[in-house]
């Protein structure tokens, strides 16, 4: 017999294996409690220990992570990818983002990034397409594609919903997008909305000679989910957006088998997000639940708009350079930019994000004064004038939408 004891997690002479998961945290040990003493617990409970020493005998297989090392507030675990089931995400949360973020041992803790090995990346699927929606679903690959939820966000009637997404389409958007708050209410049901959507679509296309699709939101109990899923493939869209930090990650993973049989791609909303992120100091960071959405096979991911929106952002460079980085032959995820953005706003966030993207604006495209579809095009203007390298300024003196856009919005954030 011997035994654990939650001191034994720490061993700063210890290299990672390349088969380990890294974590990285930063952490606030608890009054009277040492940084090493608390990383040491960190690592316990993350992995097999407890708050008490336990006996163990040599039919035990030890799992325990490993804090390796301290650095001022941030520590490093590094956990044997055996302790983790394959392709099972909650699995790992549970684990890396579990008991810990609770422990009196530390005031704060927050998981700012992970180092995820081939032993553990290859039980996940990873995107079907990722950022080649641009080019398979649109055959785009010059240019951001374009995105607008129409706004108010709820209430409309179904006829109207698909009426704006008609409005903006021919205005020049690529995607009619669902907001998260509108689902299969009564004052606008699923079935229909998509129905009444598609067949604005496909109007839209014909008169455009542009492909356009629709994010409908299929957010909803995972069995419910599958349904709505199967309906928009039957209807011939080609995607569904799904709200993944609200419905989970089980049911992401569920979903996203779903969508390879049907060839369907999936937009990856992410409200709840700041529940965990918004906190400098404690939760999980969005750079690790956008690696956590890569892993589970979203195609596009709302990232933020580089500050330059409504809602506060973290480091949307850093986790779209991530979500495009090589990770085992993974696909990478398309960005999306979303939340306050208008059209003034588009040659920075392009100088700042690049052109590989999705933006997504609302407010900025219906609350045009001359209406969604000018709205639309004004978005359309304001990112050909980045591509055709003209200052967005001197382009809008030959569009007027755009030009009635910057006269209401200038080129500054909104509050
Ligand atoms: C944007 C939006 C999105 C947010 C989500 C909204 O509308 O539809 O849900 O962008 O934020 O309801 O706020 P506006 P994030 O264009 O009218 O702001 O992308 O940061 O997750
Ligand atoms: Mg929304």
């Amino acid at each position: 017999m011997s035994g654990i004891s939650y001191e034994d997690f720490l061993d700063l002479s210890y290299t990672p294996t390349e088969t380990d998961l890294v974590c990285t945290f930063r952490i606030d040990p608890a009054e009277e409690m040492s940084m090493e003493a608390a990383a040491s617990r960190v690592a316990s409970e993350s992995s097999n220990g407890t708050w008490a020493p336990l006996h163990i005998d040599d039919t035990f297989t030890d799992m325990g992570a490993t804090t390796f090392a301290i650095d001022g507030d941030t520590i490093q675990v590094a956990y044997p990818s055996g302790l983790f089931e394959p392709g099972n995400m909650p699995q790992v949360l549970s684990c890396i983002a579990g008991n810990i973020m609770g422990m009196k041992a530390v005031d704060t803790i927050r998981l700012e990034d992970c180092e995820w090995p081939e032993a553990i990346v290859e039980g996940y699927p990873g995107p079907q397409f990722g950022s080649g929606v641009r080019r398979e679903i649109f055959g785009v690959d010059d240019r951001p594609i374009l995105a607008t939820v129409p706004k108010p966000k709820v209430g409309l009637s179904t006829e109207r919903h698909a009426e704006v997404g008609y409005e903006a389409w021919i205005g020049g958007v690529d995607l009619l997008k669902d907001d998260e708050n509108l689902t299969d209410q009564s004052f606008n049901p699923y079935s229909d909305r998509l129905t009444e959507s598609l067949a604005m679509r496909d109007e839209a296309e014909d008169e455009t000679g542009e492909k356009k699709s629709y994010l409908v939101n299929v957010t909803a109990e995972t069995n419910e989910m599958l349904e709505r899923v199967d309906e928009a493939a039957s209807l011939g869209n080609e995607y569904v957006m799904v709200d993944v930090v609200t419905c989970g990650w089980a049911a992401v993973q569920t979903v996203r088998e779903r969508c390879e049989e049907l060839g369907l791609a999936i937009h990856a909303h992410r409200a709840m997000h700041a529940a965990f992120d918004r906190l400098p100091d404690h939760g999980v960071s969005m750079r690790v639940i956008a690696q956590v959405a890569r892993l589970c096979g979203v195609d596009q991911l709302h990232t933020g708009t580089v500050g330059l929106g409504k809602l506060a952002n973290e480091d949307t460079v850093g986790i779209n350079e991530w979500l495009r980085s090589e990770l085992y032959g993974l696909n990478d995820v398309l960005p999306t930019a979303s939340g306050g953005l208008h059209p003034g706003l588009v040659p920075q966030l392009m100088d700042a994000a690049g052109d590989n993207l999705c933006i997504q604006a609302g407010g900025g495209i219906h609350g045009h004064p001359d209406g969604t579809r000018a709205g639309a095009a004004a978005l359309r203007q304001a990112v050909d004038s980045v591509t055709e390298d003209v200052p967005i300024e001197v382009y809008a003196q030959g569009h007027s939408e755009l030009a009635t856009a910057l006269e209401k919005w200038g080129t500054e954030t909104p509050r």
